[in-house]
Formats: C-alpha cells, structure tokens, sequence
C-alpha cells in the first residue's frame, strides 16, 4: 500500500474513533508512529479499531510457539535445551518491544541438585504504575512420573501443556502488547524451576516464583495482580476457578472469568470452583498480592489425563483450546 493511502486510512480511523479510551489514544499516537516508518501492520491497527477494539489474538501464532519450545527438547533446569530456549525467549520479547529483565538465582532442589534459575521478564509501558503481571513457567518436568509406562518415568517430558502451552500464549500477547499499546503497565513473566518438585513437599515447586516474589528483580517492583496460565493448551480442557485463586483474589477472578464470558467461553470458564493448586500463584498470594491460577484442573477429574506423562505433547495441543485463553486474555488486558 502506498505510504500517504495508508496514512490517510489510519487518520480516517483515528477521526472515527475520536471519544475512546486513553489507551486507544495511545495505541493511535503508537500507530501514526508505525505508520510514518513505514511498518505495515495495518490489518493489526485497523482490527484494534474495528466494534470489538480490540488486537486479534491468533492461534496459530500462539501454537507456532508452543511448537518452537517443544523443539528445543525439554527444558529441564541445567540443560543446554533450557539455556537455549530462556535465550529464545529473551530474545522474543525484545523483539515484541519490551523492556527485558533477567533474574537469575542459583537455587537448591529437594534433591540436592543447585537449578540454575533465570526467571525473564518483558514490561510493556515500564514506566506506569499499577502493574498488571501476567506469567507462565517455561521449565519442564524431568521426569514423566505419572506415566502408565514405568519404562518412561525416568525420562523428561515434552511439556507442550506443562509449560509450553502459556509461555506459547504470553508470547502472541506480547506480540499484541508491541503492536497496539494496552496504555497501562503490562509485564510478561515467564518463570523458572516450577516443576522440579516432589509431592512429598509442597515446598519443592515454584522455586523461581518463590524467588521472584520475595526477590524484587527491579528496585521497588511490586505488581498489583498477577495472572498465571498454566496447562492452557490441552483438548477438552475446563478452566474452573482455583481455590487459592478464588479465595485471596475473587475480584480478579471474576473480571477474568467475565472477559472470557464475554469473549463467548462461559462453558470453559464455568463459575465452580475447580481445586486447589500447589503452582507459581501462590508466593504472590503469600506476599499479599491478588493472584489467580488459569489452570485446566478439575475438582473431579483432577489434571488433564497427559499431566506428568509422555504424552504431554504437541500431538495433545488444541489450538481452540490456545484461542480461548488468549482472547480472553486479551479482552481481559485491554478492556
Ligand atoms: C502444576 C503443573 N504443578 C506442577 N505442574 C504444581 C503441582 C504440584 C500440582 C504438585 C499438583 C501437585
Ligand atoms: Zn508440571
């Protein structure tokens, strides 16, 4: 498209969309910028413009991810596949335009075994307060120990649901946060050494998170809620409230389950109350931050039959599934 149409299309927008909000102003200043340099990300401008106002979450991007951190191997703490795959989405984040952080802690595990920990982190407007944290574990399970096959127990898992799957879907939000500014302060977290852990101890799990809350990886960072996505990408999958979830931070609950309503997923969000979950919410809530766990979990049925197993792969990803959780959030983020 020739430079002064495409200039003429967006200033037609902004002239029709005169009385929006203070982040759509900003996301107009964001597009006149993009537009004058020449980027073409028109079709992203125009959608965030569009009834719904909002940036188009898609799903193949958001599998493509998963795909990609698959294809590093599992990303168990002190291997060559985590390093190079924590680089990746470093890298990702930048990318996307956000302000990356690196946290990295030396941390020891119920075994014994010292897990070289990197927790990244992308702030999108860091200069705002009232910071809106939203994170997803990328290390994987070691060991496939729920898996029918003793055979297989000893081995680590693909983690395509465990891991992948929300890290898969924070990365397409990041793309959506760099695209069309959400004018407010947004940070993707995607955190270390959560699934080293051992049933035995409910205090061997979420060492990167543990060490994130208590550990300020900025002087002074402290968010005023947390959203965590874990296990987002399985088939049939329910997303019931969590009870520590629903407990300590029902208000974020419900405006989480109401953008999904809204979004026309009430039947994946049903307002029951799913369990309750040992994961990377809960030093947020011990540190007195509302948190909230977007975790396939059911009181029930429990985790997703894959869960621990080697069949927690990207044969056993639903793209739909993907879909739901990234365009509620993305409701959730811009509403
Ligand atoms: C979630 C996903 N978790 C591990 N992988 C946390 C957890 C730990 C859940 C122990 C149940 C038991
Ligand atoms: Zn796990």
């Amino acid at each position: 498209m020739q430079e002064d149409k495409r200039d003429k299309i967006i200033r037609g927008m902004l002239g029709g969309i005169g009385l929006m909000c203070a982040a759509l102003v900003l996301n107009c200043a964001r597009a006149g910028n993009a537009a004058a340099q020449g980027a073409d990300d028109t079709a992203a401008v125009y959608a965030a413009s569009s009834v719904k106002e909002l940036p188009v979450f898609e799903r193949d991007s958001a599998y493509s991810n998963v795909a990609r951190q698959v294809a590093f191997g599992p990303r168990v703490p002190n291997t060559a596949a985590h390093e190079a795959c924590a680089g990746w989405l470093a890298s990702e984040l930048a990318r996307h335009g956000a302000a990356v952080t690196l946290q990295k802690a030396d941390l020891p595990a119920w075994d014994g075994t010292i897990l070289k920990t990197t927790n990244i982190m992308g702030s999108f407007n860091p200069e705002m307060g009232d910071r809106l944290l939203l994170l997803a574990h990328y290390d994987t399970r070691p060991w496939a120990d729920k898996d029918s096959d003793p055979a297989k127990r000893q081995k680590p898992i693909d983690g395509a649901n465990d891991g992948a799957s929300g890290v898969g879907v924070l990365l397409e939000a990041a793309r959506l946060l760099g695209t069309v500014n959400p004018g407010k302060g947004v940070d993707i977290l995607f955190i270390d050494s959560e699934d080293y852990g051992t049933e035995a101890d409910d205090d061997s799990w979420a060492l990167g998170a543990a060490y994130f809350a208590e550990n300020p990886i900025l002087p002074g960072y402290r968010p005023a809620r947390a959203v965590l996505l874990d296990m987002v990408g399985g088939k049939n999958a329910r997303f019931a409230s969590e009870y520590f979830s629903r407990r300590s931070a029902r208000a974020l609950d419900d405006a989480f389950r109401g953008a999904a309503a809204r979004e026309g997923y009430a039947e994946m969000f049903p307002s029951t109350v799913g369990g309750a979950v040992n994961d990377d919410h809960i030093p947020f809530l011990r540190n007195g931050i509302p948190a909230i766990d977007i975790i396939d979990y059911q009181e029930s049925t429990g985790f997703p039959e894959t869960w621990h197993t080697a069949d927690d792969n990207l044969d056993n990803i639903d793209p739909a599934t993907l879909e739901a959780v990234g365009k509620t959030l993305i409701r959730f983020i811009y509403e």
